[in-house]
């Protein structure tokens, strides 16, 4: 049966969750701000905005909309700078073989993404035409937790929600997947994730065996 595959892209495909860190990073120094690591757990998956709005929160700190947006130009320019270096060494370990498995074996592919840069890196990595949809920061307007980004992926692909398969690194896309009424594949740390309906550290982990089991059904 052909299933709906929809992958997250930042800390699912490659590692750029540690640039959003260090660019966001950089801002909240800028602005006296302090901000840690496990602050920056918060921020993946959510949209650049409501990454601003928590973490000008965090500091007490208000500004204007105007200077709010410029704020926002400023940390993606710091972002863009390190995805400029990007190529398919960035590319997280056993990926390729992950999509090359689905593809030799008919199944639907897409990228459900709250990255505006999305299409870039994909491009950067040379991993753009292995996606049969690609639904990003740009295709929707509400931000996980909300299931919109993996609702629209599975529509694109034409496959019923129920179908669908969700890969994520982050726990307001574990949210969104389980809200979707997707099966939600969470890669990462299980103290985290501990809502997905299945947990590896990565997808060395996941063998074709396993994926076979979704496609077999
Ligand atoms: P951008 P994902 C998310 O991507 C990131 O996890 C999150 O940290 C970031 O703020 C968001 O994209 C927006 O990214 O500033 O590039 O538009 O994990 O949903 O692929
Ligand atoms: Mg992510």
């Amino acid at each position: 049966m052909i299933k709906g595959f929809i992958f997250d892209l930042d800390g699912v495909i490659v590692d750029t969750a540690k640039y959003h860190f260090l660019a966001w990073k950089q801002l909240a120094d800028s602005l006296h701000i302090e901000f840690t690591e496990t602050q920056n757990e918060q921020l993946k998956g959510i949209s650049r905005e409501k990454s601003l709005e928590k973490i000008l929160n965090w500091g007490n700190t208000q500004v204007s909309t105007a200077e709010f947006n410029k704020l926002m130009d400023q940390k993606n320019k710091v972002y863009l700078s390190y995805i400029e270096k990007m190529d398919t060494s960035d590319i997280l370990p056993d990926i390729p073989r992950v999509l090359n498995f689905l593809k030799q074996n008919k199944q639907a592919i897409a990228l459900g993404s709250a990255s505006k840069n999305a299409k870039h890196i994909l491009k950067k990595t040379h991993l753009l035409e292995m996606f049969d949809v690609i639904i990003d920061g740009t295709s929707v307007a509400k931000a996980k937790p909300n299931p919109e980004v993996f609702l629209a992926a599975a529509k694109g692909l034409n496959i019923l929600p129920k179908n669908c398969i969700v890969f994520e690194d982050a726990e307001s896309g574990i949210e969104a997947a389980n809200a979707a009424k997707m099966t939600s594949i969470g890669i990462g740390h299980p103290e985290i994730l501990h809502n997905a309906n299945d947990i590896f550290t990565d997808f060395t982990k996941i063998s074709n065996e396993y994926l076979n089991n979704f496609i077999s059904k």
